[in-house]
């Protein structure tokens, strides 16, 4: 049956006005029902809406370091609940125990830096062209943000959101991916107890179409950030959005090969490849391409799949049916595009495994930038192998996809890691380290065909969930005109 759970709208644990639910089940094991969740729709996010809208209007008036407070209580108790919080993370969508407490960990500093960015929250100051006048900026509240996550980081990201636009004062509407509804319950909870207005933090459960859509849709919300492939593009509204990667670690033939196999192992296959920044793609310099391809087939054969709660698990399952559905997909994709196969390629279904959505670590050589699996995101533990002899080829092949979120380069050679720096199109670039492990205090987002711009983590999201006024105060007395006046003086 699985534990009732509800929604959280104006202040009230609630089921959706429609009464329909949703189970929520254990990709390890299809067999256990987490918990069953309302399927709400646009008249829950309205109700939302207007609960939100209303007390932000208070809110707004909260001084910025006291809402900081209630923020860094908020981390407090996520440090408390960690570990419960991470093994039902773990039974909800599959990534080993290490890795959710990870996620936790994740939310725990971006709420420490939430709340030290509530005795910051810097405007500039800065001289006026005429005399007895001073000028600077502040920030204002955007009035109500509409959040939908994915199911990916599933306390991570709705923290990354969160928290910044909790600090700039505004209302929030949220959306949990509807495989993990339990992450996103437990989330809300912990802002509630630290002390966040209860109407002000509301949690609308359900599926992208029945609530994602009207919230992407809805005219009372001033600003929308989402991590989906589609937003809606004829409102006002401001949109952070972003889209996914297909992320590549260069290995140069100087790399330290035994650094850049860890790297690529935890790149490619953490979070059994459902990371947005995960390696996707592996670029090895000739002279080093034949031992390194040994090397990690072999060490990929030495991976335990399995439940991410048991220890000595190395890759937990995909996330659900229609994942696993797309690495069958892949692999066929990859095969008939001339691609060769050397490891993995089909689903894993040895003893308990049969219960879950398995597949195998994947390794294709002989890509090239031509064929699909080397420029679309897969989103799954299937790696994409290309060989190159020259930097500049490196380079071109590395730039060869729509996307441009993380990268990586392996080398000792320093004036090659600055080149990679400025050459390679991406929002992040890790030197001698793996393509993920964004921290939180850092920007994370990247270009083209990746977001719109924005970036998440770091200073940006204050920005993003705030309108800039700027301020001028003149204290001469008399009429002072700007441009005019200025050049008489
Ligand atoms: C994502 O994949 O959507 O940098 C987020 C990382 C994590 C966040 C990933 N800290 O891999």
């Amino acid at each position: 049956m699985g534990t009732h759970y509800q929604n959280f709208i104006d202040g009230k644990w609630v089921d959706a006005l429609g009464g329909e639910t949703f189970e929520n089940r254990n990709p390890a094991d299809w067999e256990e029902v987490i918990g069953v969740f309302p399927k709400s729709t646009k008249e829950d996010v309205d109700r939302a809406v207007e609960a939100a809208t209303e007390a932000q209007k208070e809110w707004s008036r909260v001084p910025v370091p006291i809402r900081g407070a209630i923020l860094t209580k908020a981390a407090d108790l996520l440090v408390e609940r960690k570990d419960e919080y991470a093994r039902d993370m773990t039974r909800e969508m599959g990534k080993v125990l290490t890795e959710t407490l990870g996620d936790v960990q994740e939310a725990i500093d971006t709420g420490y830096y939430a709340g030290s960015e509530g005795r910051r929250y810097f405007g500039r100051t800065v001289p006026s062209e005429l005399p007895d006048k001073v000028a600077f900026t502040t920030h204002l509240p955007l009035g109500v943000v509409g959040l939908i996550a994915p199911w990916n980081f599933p306390m991570a990201i709705p923290s990354w959101k969160s928290f910044p636009a909790l600090l700039a004062g505004n209302g929030v509407v949220f959306k949990p991916a509807s495989d993990v509804p339990l992450s996103g319950t437990h989330f809300v909870k912990t802002l509630i107890d630290a002390g966040v207005p209860p109407k002000l933090m509301n949690l609308v459960h359900g599926t992208g179409r029945s609530v994602g859509g009207p919230i992407i849709e809805h005219e009372g919300l001033h600003g929308i950030s989402l991590i989906i492939t589609r937003a809606s593009a004829d409102t006002l509204k401001r949109v952070s959005l972003e889209l996914g990667g297909k992320n590549a670690q260069i290995v140069w033939k100087d790399a330290d090969l035994d650094l850049a196999l860890e790297g690529v192992l935890w790149g490619a296959f953490g979070t059994t490849g459902q990371r947005c920044t995960a390696t996707s793609r592996l670029i090895l310099h000739e002279a080093v391409h034949d031992t390194f391809v040994e090397m990690l087939i072999e060490a990929i054969g030495n991976l335990t799949l399995g439940n991410g709660l048991e220890s000595g698990v190395d890759v937990g399952p995909l996330v659900n049916e229609e994942q696993l559905k797309i690495m069958v997909d892949y692999t066929g994709i990859g095969l008939k595009g001339g691609a060769e196969l050397r490891i993995g390629g089909e689903i894993a279904s040895e003893g308990a495994l049969d219960k879950g959505f398995f597949f195998k670590p994947t390794i294709f050589t002989g890509v090239t930038p031509d064929m699909r699996i080397a420029y679309e995101e897969i989103f799954g533990p299937i790696l994409s192998v290309l060989k190159v002899s020259e930097w500049d080829e490196a380079v071109a092949v590395h730039n060869n996809t729509d996307y441009g979120l993380s990268s990586s380069l392996y080398t000792k050679d320093i004036n090659l890691a600055f080149h990679a720096v400025h050459e390679l199109i991406a929002g992040i670039t890790y030197i001698n380290a793996p393509t993920i492990g964004a921290e939180c205090h850092l920007p994370f987002g990247g270009c083209k065909g990746t977001g719109n711009g924005h970036r998440e983590g770091g200073w940006g999201p204050y920005e993003f969930f705030s309108e800039t006024k700027t301020v001028y105060f003149d204290y001469s007395g008399a009429l002072q005109r700007a441009q005019i006046d200025t050049e008489e003086a």
